[in-house]
């Protein structure tokens, strides 16, 4: 190990590693807390090919290697085990934007790069890149790839998935896949880029992307709004879709007790309505120049008896306040205390019945439990998370939070859902992949990580 150390270091310079223990505190633990691991050095190469000679050294030591990005993933995939033998491949420091071509509507970007950067590399040529989600001012594209992230957009774009037109790969024995093609159209055998992303690190180290760029929507147009119930919000987006079909760029479903909680632990949140309704629903469309087009789509929605109250965003400031309120929420549950988070999706139109199923389970497992549930309804992603009671002593904590999210997720998969719809896999979700994609799913998944990671070194332990 030693000799390897000392190879890894020599390969980065010493401006790329640390083993400190102090400087590695932040990697090293998942960012609730809940997972910490150890590791005896950080690397964080600058270049593809010190990438590739790092992942050669560790492959020929048969060293495990864990890619870390923002290290803000929900399901503690970033963190090594605790054994003290991984080594912590860090990608913030390759963080340049190669190239942005407006013409083409694509961009070549490093995997380090902070997602907000990308986005305003974006809209400095008048271009868009749509992934946003609460993290974008630390997580880096290469982690949004690895987890295929989705956010606040997927409603008109589509997952990370849907905006990556090329990758480059550093894969187990060091050689780089180098697909960075900016190309729509391309139908030369299989489309190997999707094996990597949503692979969370297992399948090899995403070190540059080619990302699909939009117009600018130009002027939007933001709401939140007051509704009665949770079939409401459903309701209203089949209203919406009506004459928006195109044009709605976010829809978020959020519950009253995700609004007190916000206002509890983060006092300098401006909340939008001084009284409590059940639901709440924050929406985002493209207006289309037409100024009244927010207001009109309300009243409508108000004649059909869908909404109870809104609060229409005068300007970008105020369009940000509610924005800034919707991505506060993760960081009030963290501050809450301890919750199960369980990130699941079902078709839109079975939504309400997750919802009135999810409160029996709740009912009869744990009575005494916090729901904070809120999501990206517009996709049927819901993230229905659960505040364990304080009486529980540890282990009946943990009994009795693994069978609520046992039954939530039997819920789910019975609805046609999914147990994990936009945070991956990693360590937190792994004891359920082959239960919900056992059998020949299950099987081809093995079969992609034998062969593209026969020593098993990268990120072992995570997804599968
Ligand atoms: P990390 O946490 O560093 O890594 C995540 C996984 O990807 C790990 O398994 C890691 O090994 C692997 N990985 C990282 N970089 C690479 C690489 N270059 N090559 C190969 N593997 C790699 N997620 C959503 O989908 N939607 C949301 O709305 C959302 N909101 C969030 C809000 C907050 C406040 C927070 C804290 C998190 C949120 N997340 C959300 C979760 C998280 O931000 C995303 O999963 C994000 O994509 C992770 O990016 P990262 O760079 O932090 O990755
Ligand atoms: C969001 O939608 C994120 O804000 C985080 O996906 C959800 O903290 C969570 O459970
Ligand atoms: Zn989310």
């Amino acid at each position: 190990m030693r000799a390897l150390l000392d190879q890894l270091k020599a390969i980065v310079g010493p401006a790329g590693w640390t083993s400190d223990p102090i400087a590695l505190q932040p990697n090293l633990t998942e960012w609730r807390g809940v997972v910490t691991g150890k590791t005896p050095l950080m690397v964080a190469p600058a270049s593809t090919d010190e990438v590739s000679r790092v992942v050669r050294a560790c492959a020929d030591a048969h060293v495990a290697i864990v890619p870390q990005g923002g290290n803000t993933g929900m399901c503690a995939g970033a963190v090594p085990d605790d054994s003290g033998t991984q080594v912590l491949l860090s990608l913030g420091r390759l963080n340049r934007i190669r190239e942005v071509d407006a013409a083409n509507y694509s961009m070549v970007v490093e995997a380090g790069c902070v997602l907000a950067n990308v986005q305003e590399a974006a809209r400095a040529v008048n271009r868009y890149f749509p992934l946003s989600l609460g993290a974008e001012g630390s997580c880096q594209i290469g982690g949004n790839l690895a987890t295929n992230a989705g956010g606040v957009n997927v409603i008109r774009y589509g997952t990370a998935r849907a905006l990556a037109l090329g990758l480059e790969v550093v894969l187990a024995d060091g050689s780089v896949l180098d697909g960075l093609r900016s190309l729509r159209k391309d139908t030369a055998g299989y489309d190997l880029k999707q094996v990597f992303i949503g692979s969370e690190g297992t399948l090899g180290i995403i070190t540059a992307a080619v990302l699909r760029l939009f117009p600018e929507p130009g002027e939007t147009s933001t709401a939140f709004i007051a509704i009665g119930d949770s079939g409401d919000a459903v309701r209203l987006l089949s209203h919406l879709r009506g004459a928006h079909a195109n044009t709605i760029e976010a829809f978020e479903l959020i519950s009253a007790r995700v609004m007190r909680l916000v206002a509890e632990h983060l006092p300098n949140a401006r909340l939008p309505f001084e009284a409590d309704y059940p639901w709440y629903v924050l929406l985002e469309i493209a207006t289309g120049g037409n100024a009244q087009a927010m207001e009109d789509a309300l009243a409508d929605a108000a004649e059909a008896s869908l909404i109870l109250d809104a609060v229409i965003a005068k300007n970008a400031a105020e369009a940000g306040e509610l924005w800034d309120v919707r991505h506060s929420m993760s960081e009030a549950q963290r501050r809450a205390g301890k919750s199960l988070k369980h990130d699941i999706s079902v078709p839109v139109a079975r939504m309400q019945e997750f919802l009135a199923r999810g409160d029996a389970v709740l009912a009869e497992l744990m009575p005494d439990a916090g729901l904070i549930a809120y999501g990206h309804v517009g996709d049927g992603n819901l993230h229905y998370n659960v505040t364990l009671p304080g009486h529980l002593a540890p282990a009946e904590r943990e009994a009795a939070g693994a069978a609520v999210t046992s039954a939530l997720y039997d819920l789910a998969a019975g609805l046609g859902g999914s147990f994990s719809a936009e945070h991956g896999v990693g360590v937190l979700k792994k004891p359920y992949l082959e239960k919900y994609r056992g059998g020949v799913e299950f099987r081809l998944m093995k079969c992609l990580k034998q062969a593209l990671d026969p020593e098993n070194i990268l990120n072992p332990g995570k997804v599968i």
